[in-house]
């Protein structure tokens, strides 16, 4: 192959006459250009494609001795039949293909030469110039025709993947966030920034974590105000529901991690209610957690204040005593809103009985918790008359938040 290479590079032909003259075998001349010393093979070539030689051409070669005519004449037609295979190549691969078999080591015109020893030394010189010419004149055929065959692959190409960009784009409306997710985010932004990190877990749920952990036994009434839709059994055979807040993500959370914890679960919930105008039987809540070495009373009162102002501005909050299974004491929490006080959350501090289900000590480890509707906190923020709006997905209505 390299030496190959450098007869493409054009320097392989040897300088004509070669140097030191004379025949120092005792021969009519000089060897052939490079090895190959002109065997069948070689003197006939790898046929082209296109065009065979003539036969005479090849016996001629082959013979013991040759005139410079018939070299010539062969030289002439091997030019010939080069441009015509030249012309007729279809692709770069095959171009290269000619250029081995023309131009090669054993390619056809080594075979030419390699004959050319045959010939009385005065005739050589006009053998070896008028095959550097057609040496010359085949590369430079095989680069134009490489150039042609590159430049219309480019236009194919060019033509193929024409792009208008005249053509109109696919309208695409500008959107923004649901108000109700607005919300949602905004209630977490508030949290975050008082150290909370946001918890997730499954809406569809088992009683123990729905229920009994959150120190709902069997038959407590407050089962009775958070009915809900009751699945086939899962694989183990255990009961499953639709969760109807989002303090089972509390529990599992409280499992996987100890105290201290501070966390807010965002997410939607179910319970067995009828539609009206402050009733979704799918809703969505938020809840905060937070436990800790002496967490009290007034942790829970200033951190529920503190994020309600937040939100709604710096209005008035009131705490009423009322009963929650899973906090003791617990509350309600209002704000003045406009003239009239708004009942917007409820919360107290973890029951005991919770801890203990879960394996904390409740002397070392104390804390609160909250709970919210976010649909509620977003008809208040934006006054909005009926929790249906943000479920009908009707453009009137949300184009103008
Ligand atoms: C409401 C009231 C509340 C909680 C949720 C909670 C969670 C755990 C332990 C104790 Cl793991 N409590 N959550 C506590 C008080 C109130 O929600 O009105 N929700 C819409």
């Amino acid at each position: 192959m390299r030496s190959e290479g450098r007869t493409l590079r054009g320097a392989a032909l040897p300088e004509w006459p070669p140097p030191g003259g004379s025949n120092r075998d005792g021969s009519h001349g000089c060897e052939p250009p490079e090895e190959d010393t002109g065997g069948p093979a070689a003197t006939t070539g790898a046929a082209l494609p296109t065009v065979a030689l003539p036969p005479s051409a090849v016996t001629t070669a082959v013979s013991a001795t040759i005139t410079l005519q018939q070299l010539t004449d062969q030289l002439q037609a091997l030019e010939t039949e080069a441009a015509a295979a030249i012309g007729a190549a279809a692709d770069p691969a095959e171009l290269e293909q000619l250029r081995v078999d023309l131009l090669g080591k054993k390619g056809r015109l080594s075979g030419v030469l390699g004959a050319m020893g045959r010939l009385p030394g005065e005739e050589r010189p006009q053998v070896g110039q008028r095959a550097n010419v057609l040496k010359e004149q085949v590369q430079s055929l095989l680069g134009e025709r490489l150039h042609q065959l590159q430049s219309s692959a480019l236009a194919d190409r060019i033509a193929r993947e024409t792009l208008d960009v005249t053509a109109p784009c696919r309208y695409v409306p500008p959107g923004h966030r649901h108000p109700l997710q607005a919300t949602v985010e905004e209630i977490l932004d508030i949290f975050a920034g008082l150290g909370y990190r946001v918890s997730e877990g499954p809406e569809v749920e088992s009683d123990h974590y729905n229920f009994t952990a959150l120190n709902i036994p069997p038959h407590h009434p407050a089962r009775d105000m958070q009915d809900t839709f009751y699945l086939a059994p899962g694989a183990d055979g255990g009961e499953r529901l639709l969760r109807t807040h989002t303090s089972p993500v509390q529990i599992r959370h409280l499992e996987a991690n100890p105290p201290p914890v501070r966390i807010v679960a965002p997410g939607r919930v179910y319970r067995r209610d009828a539609v009206d105008a402050t009733h979704s039987p799918v809703f969505h809540q938020v809840e905060v957690l937070a436990l800790d070495e002496g967490l009290d009373f007034s942790h829970l009162r200033g951190t529920v204040t503190t994020f309600l102002q937040r939100f709604f501005g710096d209005l008035p909050v009131r705490f009423r005593a009322s009963y929650f299974p899973f906090t003791e004491p617990s509350a309600e929490v209002d704000v003045r809103w406009r003239g009239r006080w708004l009942e917007v959350m409820g919360c107290g501090m973890v029951d005991p009985a919770v801890l203990e289900g879960l394996g904390i000590d409740p002397e070392r480890w104390s804390g609160f918790a909250a709970g919210l509707g976010v649909e509620r906190f977003c008809m208040v923020r934006h006054g909005i008359d009926d929790i249906r709006r943000l479920y009908t997905s009707d453009l009137r209505f949300l184009e103008q938040f």
